[in-house]
């Protein structure tokens, strides 16, 4: 069954903790990135940590290998499963984050096509496509690709095979959850589950359309 994963991009810890254990029993995992660590600090991990489901830091991880690999040390640290990278910093680079994610027994998902309409000024003309092959190159555990864009989530799966495509842009960025969740591993939602008058009445609807 298609994973959903929650985007929890809200700024009050106590709202955070309240949202995910409101939406806890129809979702998978957390996705939890700057805007909720910087406003509550990295303890929002171990807040999160009595839910018992997987906690994926979307940090997109852009920087030397070296330095990669000391922010993913201190990711894994503070108590979270995943970690998403960037691949265009080079395979060196990705590759540290993978490293870094198996030493501690959890995962990284490599970025290879972003959702917003910006995207395609980069990412389109064959970068995606070199970003899959990276992507499974370093061995990554996955991919992050754009839920506006199915079809281009049927061409990186050509690319990755088999391996987790975890795909946000779902709802409040126009993508089909009902398309888009026949074609991928995991949708990931933020704003239609979090700002919805009963975030649990909405990770509810979202869980029914997974296959
Ligand atoms: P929302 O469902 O509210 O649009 O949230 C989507 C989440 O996924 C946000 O945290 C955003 O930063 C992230 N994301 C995205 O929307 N598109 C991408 O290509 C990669 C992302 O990580």
């Amino acid at each position: 069954m298609t994973e959903l994963i929650l985007s929890l991009d809200v700024l009050d810890r106590k709202r955070a903790v309240e949202i995910a254990e409101a939406a806890s029993p129809c979702i998978d995992a957390v996705k939890i990135g700057y805007p909720l660590v910087l406003a509550a600090g990295l303890g929002i991990a171990r807040d999160l940590g009595g839910l018992g489901l997987p906690l994926i830091a979307d940090f997109k991880v852009a920087d030397i290998p070296n330095t990669n690999r000391l922010i993913c040390e201190q990711v894994f640290a503070a108590g979270f499963d995943a970690v998403i990278a960037h691949g265009f910093t080079g395979t060196d680079a990705a590759r540290a984050c993978v490293a870094a994610a198996h030493d501690s027994g959890g995962a990284c998902y490599v970025v290879v096509e972003m959702s917003h309409p910006g995207a395609t000024e980069f990412f389109h003309g064959g970068t995606a496509e070199r970003l899959a092959n990276l992507a499974v190159d370093c061995r990554a555990d996955g991919i992050i690709a754009p839920a506006t864009r199915p079809d281009r989530i049927s061409v990186l799966r050509e690319i990755v095979g088999s391996k987790a495509i975890y795909s946000p842009g779902v709802g409040a960025q126009g993508g089909d959850p009902e398309i888009v969740a026949r074609l991928v591993d995991g949708i990931i939602v933020g704003r239609s589950i979090y700002e919805a008058p009963d975030p649990a009445v909405a990770a509810r609807e979202f869980a029914r359309i997974r296959r």
